[in-house]
């Protein structure tokens, strides 16, 4: 099977946050059949949803994989699950929450994953990461994702960490 390319999100905002992306990473770079190509730089953002919980860390990795999106998702929970996440309220506080945000330029509704992720555009701590990787990047529908950046409310994002390229692009 041909390799492709699948953006991942990454957000915490328990237990060190950024040690928590920056692990999380790692193991994303281990996965079988996949190879990181990048991480976007990590930002502290304002939560959206309960306001009662503490600033998020998030960012975004550039995966080039070869597993399927379901295999992928099962991936990313396993990955959450080992890092302590439990799921107790929605858009609550979590030590990690790992988004499927794009599968190459596929659009699948199914009841475990809606790619592009549901709320992709809607997220200022989504997309910078996602421009930070690949700034021409159009969505399926043929949204360009610097537009979605500009028209999307503002969660007062800080960048944190610098961008870090491991393969080249293409
Ligand atoms: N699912 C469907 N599509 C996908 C996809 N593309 N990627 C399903 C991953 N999962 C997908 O997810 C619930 C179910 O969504 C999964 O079982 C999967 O089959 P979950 O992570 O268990 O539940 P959740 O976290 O409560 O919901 P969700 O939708 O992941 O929450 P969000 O939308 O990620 O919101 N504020 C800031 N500043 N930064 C944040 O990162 N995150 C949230 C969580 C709220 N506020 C935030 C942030
Ligand atoms: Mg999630």
């Amino acid at each position: 099977m041909a390799a492709t390319d699948a953006f991942i999100g990454l957000g915490s905002n328990m237990a060190e946050p950024s040690a928590q992306l920056a692990g999380a990473v790692a193991r994303l770079a281990a996965l079988p059949k996949t190879e990181l190509v990048a991480q976007s730089a990590f930002y502290r953002s304002r939560p959206v949803g309960p306001q009662d919980q503490p600033d998020f860390v998030n960012g975004a990795a550039w995966l080039r994989t070869e597993l399927t999106p379901l295999d992928l998702l099962d991936q990313l929970q396993a990955i959450e699950l080992a890092h302590g996440r439990e799921r107790i309220q929605r858009w609550g506080p979590r030590t990690l929450d790992l988004d499927l945000l794009l599968y190459g330029n596929e659009a699948i509704i199914s009841d475990r994953l809606t790619v592009p992720h549901a709320e992709l555009a809607n997220r200022d701590f989504v997309l910078q990461p996602l421009l930070d990787l690949d700034p021409e990047r159009v969505l399926p529908d043929g949204r360009s994702l610097a537009d979605l950046r500009q028209q999307c409310p503002d969660n007062n994002l800080q960048q944190l960490t610098p961008v870090a390229r491991t393969l080249p692009p293409g």
